[in-house]
């Protein structure tokens, strides 16, 4: 083989081989089979679909593809029927107000960004079974998002309120509680004003304890599902009623220290809490109470129980309540620290015992109870749980989602569009920009929206708002299964041989669209969609790559690397091997391209190592390789990307070191290579003549545990906490030694830059560290 490495030419050659031969398409069960009968172990490999933005991918986009790329490929070779799709979630407000900007519909941008990623995945040669590649604004796949919403009509968890709520002045639109980042909308940085708008509300607070409790089943990291715990917000309590004086009120507070009790010196109400109006003939400081509770009117949640925020409020006078347990007297205030959706709208203060009651009671001069016994406190507790979940605000006032397939009838109220006229189509227009009034774009289109009532056949109206961008991808899993089915969403057997999905890998949405998927699909359990109660078993979170400089990529900054340039400048080998090596998969890694050059030149050294194969295996390669073939395939088990490529760059040392490598140990060898880096391994495994077909569809190799004994022990070297080199040392070797060998391998030096370490600390057996 005298050949150069050439990644351009045989990466272009084996991406259409493996397009034509289809050797990536995934098999169903056998529908005529029950899902029980089938023989071959499945694993269903997901990553979180991009939304195709018109930006492109850059190089941080892949990290996830080319993990689960890796991972599907070695399952495939494990013997595994294996699903590995991908698809695009191209409704809602990013991709819509990318096209306002531009000047182009939404639809138009969609098709031509989702062109622009397509051409530019299939450059890093990825095994995905394109056939069933999904689109959440494909007619066919949303009429089984507004099916899912129907049923959830049906069974009264889609309800209508005109609460107010989260609106974006400049999106224009409602947005629900997962859709800020703190006080701001999450997609534009706007700062979000409260608004009173009829709307469609989601109860996925019927399901907080089952998505709480149902975390404990789940192999997820510890800081996703504490995330999770966290928004939903489980609170153990009481709620104790407080009798109004002079009056037949009562009001309810919730506590979680209802021991408290006899240090309640007085209550708090928040400003919109019904007993406000009720009590009204009492209040002797009406004009007081009324500017207030206008004051507090636009003010968010987020706002009000800001931490260190100067307290305010008004006593209701005139108006006292009577703590049960002192059976003293006690004032009764507003203030905007109580918020009015949590618990019951009112509170007990402990100053004593509550730091925010204590803040509001030292400024307003309140009484201060400290040492009372609670003794007989359960005599007023009703024991209560409250979750700070709330329902999810499930109306948009765009344009660019999945119409609400609900027809308003003057005489019948809200009535579901019946299943065999799904999906309702979302119109074309002329102008699709947010009106601002609160009423969606399509409110406009006359002949779209007057209807007649599916139910009694009088005027009616469609509703107009359309869905959130979340809604889409609460399910997009279960339709990969079966892309095509035109009766169901997804048919019943396959579903069972699917589910759950294995290996879910993405790096977001820690809350929002792992809340809501996990909510639709408990409630698709529930009416026997699906056969498992947890769509995701296993998540893996990936750390971003950031810009060359350490910012986060973007447009605005001109840091972005396209992976396009990337793969044309080293091959799609050398990157995915890069992106796989810049780390711990979890971890946030700046890009270097000076690093790259370095793993490309790993991949020459496996060309050039094509040249040195000869019949008869080399003894003494044998321990090493049955250690890589372990170490390869529990990394790749585990998502350490990173130090089964170390594994395997130590093997290549020892070859150049013996010159020399038997044909046998060669093909394991390019095996445990070929998920990391398919094209070459395909090149180099055609041209070993004995074997017909792909590499890819060959069996994993196994080890032989009696190989793996050796008085040899691999240690890594880490420079200031990063993992730079290697050092293969003796079992027998002292500490000393091992401290000199380390100090003089050329790739720490490089680190040490000519300086003197600082310290050198050998963990005897796995890893040398130093210090500068
Ligand atoms: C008396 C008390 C004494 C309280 C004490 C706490 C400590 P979590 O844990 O977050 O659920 N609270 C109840 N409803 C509220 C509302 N709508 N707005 C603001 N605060 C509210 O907090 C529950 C506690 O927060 C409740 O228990 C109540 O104050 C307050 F030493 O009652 B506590
Ligand atoms: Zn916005």
């Amino acid at each position: 083989m005298a050949k150069e490495y050439d990644p351009k030419e045989i990466e272009k050659k084996w991406q259409k081989v493996w397009e034509d031969t289809e050797i990536f398409k995934t098999k169903d069960p056998s529908t005529t089979l029950r899902a029980s009968d089938t023989k071959k172990p499945k694993t269903y490999v997901l990553d979180m679909f991009p939304y195709p933005s018109g930006e492109g991918l850059h190089v941080g986009h892949p990290k996830g593809y080319i993990a689960t790329d890796i991972y599907s490929r070695h399952m495939r070779m494990r013997g595994h029927e294996v699903l590995h799709p991908m698809g695009w979630d191209a409704f809602g407000l990013p991709a819509e107000n990318f096209a306002l900007k531009n000047k182009i519909h939404p639809r138009i941008a969609v098709e031509k960004n989702i062109a622009n990623f397509k051409s530019q995945l299939a450059h890093i040669g990825f095994d995905y079974d394109w056939s069933r590649e999904i689109n959440t604004t494909d007619p066919k796949y949303y009429k089984w998002t507004q099916w899912i919403f129907l049923q959830l009509f049906k069974k009264g968890l889609a309800y209508q309120s005109d609460e107010p709520i989260n609106w974006c002045p400049s999106c224009m639109t409602g947005l629900a509680n997962e859709d800020l980042d703190g006080n701001v909308c999450e997609r534009c940085g706007t700062e979000v004003e409260k608004r009173r708008l009829p709307q469609w509300v989601l109860k996925i607070t019927a399901y907080a304890d089952r998505i709480l409790k149902d975390l404990d089943t789940l192999d997820w990291p510890e800081h996703i599902k504490e995330a999770q715990r966290n928004w939903i917000g489980k609170s153990e309590g009481a709620e104790i009623d407080f009798k109004i004086k002079d009056s037949s009120e009562k009001i309810k507070v919730f506590t979680t220290r209802p021991d408290t009790i006899f240090g309640a010196t007085y209550m708090v109400l928040a400003p919109e809490h019904e007993s406000v109006v009720k009590l009204e003939s009492q209040i002797m400081n009406k004009d007081e109470i009324v500017r207030y509770i206008v004051q507090t009117k636009n003010k968010t949640d987020i706002d009000r129980s800001a931490q260190g925020k100067e307290k305010t409020g008004v006593e209701l006078k005139g108006v006292k309540a009577v703590n049960p347990a002192t059976k003293e007297e006690i004032p009764v205030w507003i203030a905007d620290y109580v918020l009015p959706h949590y618990g019951t709208g009112a509170i007990m203060a402990v100053p004593a015992d509550d730091e925010r009651d204590m803040e509001f009671a030292k400024k307003f001069k309140l009484p201060i109870v400290k040492d009372y016994t609670p003794a007989g406190f359960e005599d007023f507790g009703k024991k209560m749980i409250k979750y700070k979940l709330r329902d999810w605000v499930f109306s948009r006032q765009r344009y660019w989602g999945e119409p609400i397939p609900i027809i308003h009838c003057e005489k019948c109220g809200a009535v579901a569009v019946p299943e065999k006229d799904l999906p309702v189509l979302l119109p074309e227009v002329e102008s699709y920009e947010p009106s601002g009034t609160g009423e969606s774009p399509l409110a406009n289109i006359t002949d779209w929206v007057n209807v007649s009532c599916p139910q009694c056949g009088g005027k009616a109206k469609r509703e107009t708002n359309t869905m959130p961008q979340w809604a889409g991808s609460s399910w997009y899993y279960l339709r990969f299964m079966d892309p095509d089915n035109d009766t169901f969403l997804v048919d019943k057997e396959k579903e069972k041989y699917w589910a759950p999905v294995d290996v879910y890998v993405g790096g977001d949405h820690a809350v929002r669209h792992l809340i809501y998927a996990r909510f639709w699909h408990k409630f698709l359990f529930d009416i026997g969609v699906v056969s498992t109660i947890e769509p995701f078993a296993r998540l893996e979170f990936l750390g971003f790559i950031l810009a060359e400089d350490g910012k986060k990529m973007s447009k605005r900054l001109g840091n972005i690397i396209n992976p396009d340039d990337v793969v044309k400048t080293f091959g799609a080998d050398a990157f995915r091997i890069y992106e796989m090596f810049m780390g711990p998969f979890e971890n946030t890694v700046a890009w270097s391209t000076d690093s790259i050059v370095g793993t490309r030149r790993f991949v020459e050294r496996v060309w050039r190592s094509a040249s040195k194969v000869q019949s008869e295996n080399v003894p003494e390669l044998e321990t090493l390789l049955h250690q890589t073939i372990k170490k390869v395939t529990q990394d790749i088990e585990a998502f350490k990307f990173n130090t089964a490529i170390s594994q395997m760059m130590i093997f290549i040392n020892a070859l150049e070191k013996h010159g020399i490598i038997g044909q046998e140990q060669w093909k394991v060898f390019l095996k445990l290579l070929a998920p990391f880096a398919p094209h070459i391994t395909e090149e180099l495994w055609s041209t070993l003549g004995v074997d017909h077909g792909s590499i890819h569809l060959e069996k994993w190799p196994r080890y032989d545990s009696s190989k793996l004994e050796t008085e040899e022990i691999t240690m890594a070297i880490q420079v200031n906490g990063k993992m730079r080199a290697c050092l293969i040392v003796q079992h027998d070797q002292s500490e000393e030694e091992i401290k000199i060998l380390a100090l003089s391998l050329p790739e720490v030096k490089k680190w040490l830059n000519d300086k003197e370490p600082r310290k050198v600390l050998v963990v005897p057996r796995k890893i040398i560290s130093i210090v500068t």
